[in-house]
């Protein structure tokens, strides 16, 4: 491959693309190469992410792509005995979103491999990593050698993306974000499974979201994602599928990094909420299903159930921590759900305004205000207050009378202001009665070219 490569020529392959003629593998090859290299200039990078966006990839196009990502940097090596169990999830974000927390321990309890990488937050979401930092000690940073010890002995980890993991993707995904090309759905795959594939995956569940709290607002353009997703994941040889959920309200009752830890580890003793345990176990079986480990979905399903129903998980997620290099005694403590995580200084509840059935509760604007007290961040290296938050007193199908506190928000400095205020008791929309079917509408698998959709309901 490398010695044809002189006759390669950045302009002529930009201006193939701009065209909307396919790329050779070894154009693609040349065109990763140069990006961590820095053989080519930065405004080349540009210029072809911006045909690539324009003109799309064909499905080799982004396979290649991806594989090329891949191996830009460390891919990760495990024993032989665990190939068949190493699995992972990724998801597009969402308010409330703390499936993480749970689904790893509650995987690693069933026997599988998780070597969970996650990232911090930035825009309304919040990140896994962020949720995790909130515990005193919690160390996100593991070098593969400590990630392969850990999986040995506890079975899940979650940790951060080292830099010499999927370098290309650190670089074009930087380019990616300051010329408008995130959303390219080549570019999205690129990045997404070229990080899943370095982690060297039996099987991945993509949780793929749509609504008004979502990227994506509407279900076709989120399947259409998810179908991509899936048949790139699936021709890199990780068994791959993709939920649709709906992320119209926000996930659970809590919002906020330190107030969704004591969320998770509710849901990790069973007592968790129900849309945030479906969603758990929903994802969990289909990956136990997809790994061999259950014979079906509906048994890995159970199976996950069971294990935040007997402790198993709530051990898994204890012993991750210890590995993690949070004390023993704090991890017990926390655990056993002591107080024991900093808490916000002030606290306000807001009353509804008028009676009925919770419909809905916009999750946006409620991401919004939290971000503006400081849970969020806007630049990727900005600190933020793990202690703000928002508790929902009342959720979708609650009823509730005039008067009722129905939204606990915890805050520091800034403090809550009146237009704040507002949004929030904007965002509750109270009616007659509400039809609540599970966040998962749809499993997408994968087809390869030419097939007929072959999806199905969960
Ligand atoms: N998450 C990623 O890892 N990569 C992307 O391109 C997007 C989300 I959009």
């Amino acid at each position: 491959m490398c010695t044809s490569q002189e006759h390669i020529n950045i302009p002529e392959m930009i201006r193939k693309k701009r065209d909307k003629q396919p790329l050779s593998a070894e154009e693609i090859h040349y065109f990763v190469q140069g990006v961590i290299n820095q053989t080519i200039q930065e405004c080349q990078i540009g210029a072809m992410l911006m045909a690539i966006r324009l003109q799309g990839m064909t499905l080799e196009e982004t396979v290649k792509l991806t594989q090329e990502m891949k191996i830009s940097g460390v891919v990760l090596e495990w024993p032989k005995e665990w190939s068949s169990t190493m699995v992972d999830k990724h998801s597009t974000g969402g308010v409330g979103d703390k499936v993480s927390l749970v689904l790893a321990p509650a995987l690693a309890a069933c026997g599988c491999k998780v070597p969970m990488i996650s990232g911090r937050g930035l825009g309304h979401t919040g990140g896994t990593l962020d949720k995790l930092e909130s515990i005193p000690g919690f160390n996100i940073n593991k070098s593969p050698e400590e990630v392969k010890q850990i999986l040995a002995t506890v079975g899940c980890c979650i940790v951060g993306q080292t830099a010499d993991l999927v370098p290309a993707d650190k670089k074009l995904y930087t380019i990616r974000d300051v010329t408008s090309t995130v959303d390219s759905l080549p570019l999205i795959a690129g990045s997404i499974i070229s990080k899943k594939g370095a982690e060297s995956l039996a099987a991945l569940i993509l949780d793929v979201k749509f609504g008004e709290g979502a990227l994506y607002k509407d279900i076709n353009d989120a399947r259409e994602l998810a179908q991509y997703l899936v048949n790139v994941g699936d021709r890199l040889g990780i068994r791959t599928a993709a939920a649709l959920s709906k992320m119209d309200n926000p996930i659970g009752r809590n919002i906020g990094n330190s107030l969704e830890v004591i969320e998770s580890i509710e849901c990790l003793k069973g007592k968790g909420p129900k849309d945030l345990e479906g969603l758990v176990t929903c994802l969990g079986g289909h990956l136990l299903h997809m790994c061999g480990k259950a014979g079906s979905f509906k048994t890995g399903e159970s199976n996950i159930k069971e294990t935040l129903q007997n402790g198993c998980a709530l051990d898994k997620f204890q012993a991750m921590l210890v590995a993690q290099g949070v004390t023993a005694d704090l991890a017990k403590a926390l655990c056993a759900g002591k107080d024991v995580l900093k808490r916000a200084v002030k606290r306000e509840e807001l009353k509804a305004e008028a009676g009925g059935v919770v419909q809905a509760i916009h999750s946006l604007p409620l991401a919004k205000v939290l971000h503006e007290l400081g849970a969020g961040r806007t630049q990727p290296d900005q600190a933020v207050n793990w202690t703000v938050g928002i508790e929902l007193l009342k959720i979708v199908g609650d009823q509730v009378n005039k008067g009722d506190p129905w939204l606990r928000i915890h805050f520091e400095d800034p403090s809550l202001n009146e237009s704040q205020k507002i949004i929030l008791q904007h965002s509750l929309v109270i009616g007659k009665k509400v039809e609540n079917g599970p966040l998962v509408t749809e499993i997408i698998q994968v087809q390869s070219q030419g097939e007929k959709r072959h999806n199905c309901p969960v």
